[in-house]
């Protein structure tokens, strides 16, 4: 019987879908393991699947302290695209963006990528200046971008408010046309799936609670349910860097900040793209399911709490319905947080440490949705080598010591 036919699916659903074969195995810890990725969000999904399929490394664990894709993968407004402005950023999510164009037929699995372009909206001279410098460069780079006039985006996005007699009037924006969102459960679930496929043991409710070094190498780790050797440990447990950092005596250029994000109750199709401004501090996109799905930038204070203060919300909306008036009467279902590492030049770090076989990728602050698949790809490359790959080297630890900074504070688009 096809399980996948009408008759299958009703069959299917009479038995509480109980037939159904799990997308991968719960699987119990081991002793040991050739190499372990504490953290199962997607971009430490994507590490082990990327270890397992190029490069031969398949016994592998991925330690979540909670469930896989509970953390910002799960959390995130699922915005993908590669307009950054520096060549070491452009590069790296491009490679990212280029992976995500061929994902769903990588892994047989739809991770439901929609390319309906990511505008970035411009009001003010500077903003503008900007603007085309950024596109110029990401030109420069082989990345598509574009500036498009007020006139045009008033064509394009006919609730969007282009009056000149706006607050904040709008003088243009950048535009990405192979830009878009994807669904984030989905890339954490299609990760899974693939490395469980690929042998790697997914360990869920399993905290990573310190991590042994010896001799100035990492031997394992000790966790809730019991310790775990290996000699290569990758960290990738965004929002907690520096509390596993601080296990093996490390101190990261890092700041925590609650990020929020809300949605609104389902309404008829009217935005059939994504539209960012960093100046009123609000971004929005409308889902398959036709909630509005709208954020703005980080909560200023520092915390682990996974929810954010109130000013923020209302400021939030103040920039939507400046953005988008008729929205005012959009009634809003739910808001949640997610905790963001942010790095002082607003870019990731992907990176070997001073402790041999310890590696951390994080730091990807409000961004790093967008590069899961291309982080999993040169983190993978970097704990199998022991050396970074061309794309992450600029991203290295050592930057902060060397002073090669790398500033992104304005594509990033989201304040922080
Ligand atoms: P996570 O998905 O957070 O995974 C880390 C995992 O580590 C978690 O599951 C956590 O439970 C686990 N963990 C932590 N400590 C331990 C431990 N001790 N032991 C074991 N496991 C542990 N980016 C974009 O590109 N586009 C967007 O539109 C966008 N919107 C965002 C909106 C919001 C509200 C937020 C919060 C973030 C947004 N981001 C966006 C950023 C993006 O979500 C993150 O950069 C990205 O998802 C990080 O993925 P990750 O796999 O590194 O982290
Ligand atoms: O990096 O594009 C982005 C983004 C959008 C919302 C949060 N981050």
């Amino acid at each position: 019987m096809n399980r996948y036919s009408a008759f299958g699916l009703l069959r299917n659903a009479l038995s509480y879908n109980r037939n159904w074969r799990a997308a991968w195995r719960s699987a119990e810890p081991k002793k040991s393991y050739d190499a372990i990725i504490v953290g199962g969000g997607g971009h430490g999904l994507a590490t082990a699947y990327y270890l397992a399929r190029d490069h031969g490394i398949r016994n592998v664990a991925v330690l979540e302290k909670g469930w896989i894709g509970g953390g910002n993968t799960g959390r995130n407004t699922t915005i993908v695209r590669s307009n950054y402005l520096w060549t070491e950023s452009s590069l790296l999510y491009e490679k990212s963006m280029k992976l995500w164009e061929g994902l769903s037929q990588d892994q047989n699995y739809n991770v439901m990528i929609s390319q309906r372009g990511v505008y970035n909206l411009g009001h003010s001279l500077q903003d503008m200046r900007d603007i085309e410098r950024r596109v110029n460069a990401n030109r420069l780079n082989g990345i598509d971008a574009e500036v498009v006039s007020t006139a045009d985006l008033g064509k394009a996005i006919p609730y969007l408010n282009t009056s000149p007699d706006a607050r904040y009037p709008i003088l243009g924006a950048s535009l990405q046309r192979r830009a878009g969102v994807a669904r984030h459960d989905a890339v954490a679930w299609g990760f899974a799936r693939a490395a469980d496929a690929l042998g790697v043991d997914i360990i869920e409710q399993c905290e990573v609670t310190g991590i042994d070094v010896r001799g100035g190498k990492a031997v394992g780790v000790q966790t809730s349910r019991g310790p775990i050797a290996s000699d290569r440990i990758g960290v990738v447990v965004a929002g907690h860097a520096s509390v596993l950092a601080k296990m093996a005596d490390l101190r990261l250029p890092i700041e925590s900040h609650p990020l929020q994000a809300f949605v609104s109750e389902p309404i008829k199709p009217v935005l059939d793209t994504v539209v960012m401004s960093g100046a009123v501090h609000g971004y929005i996109s409308q889902s398959d399911k036709g909630e509005l799905v709208i954020g703005a930038g980080i909560d200023a204070y520092n915390g682990y709490g996974q929810r954010g203060s109130f000013h923020i919300i209302e400021h939030t909306m103040q920039a939507i319905i400046e953005l988008f008036p008729v929205f005012s009467r959009v009634r809003m279902l739910r808001l949640w947080g997610g905790i963001v590492d942010v790095c002082p030049d607003a870019c990731p770090i992907v990176s070997k440490t001073p402790v041999e076989g310890l590696y951390f990728n994080c730091g990807w602050g409000t961004g790093g949705f967008k590069s899961t698949p291309g982080s999993g790809w040169v983190f993978a490359h970097t704990m199998a080598h022991d050396e970074p790959h061309a794309l992450n080297a600029p991203f290295s630890l050592d930057r902060f010591a060397t002073g090669a900074l790398i500033d992104e504070h304005g594509a990033a688009a989201v304040a922080h």
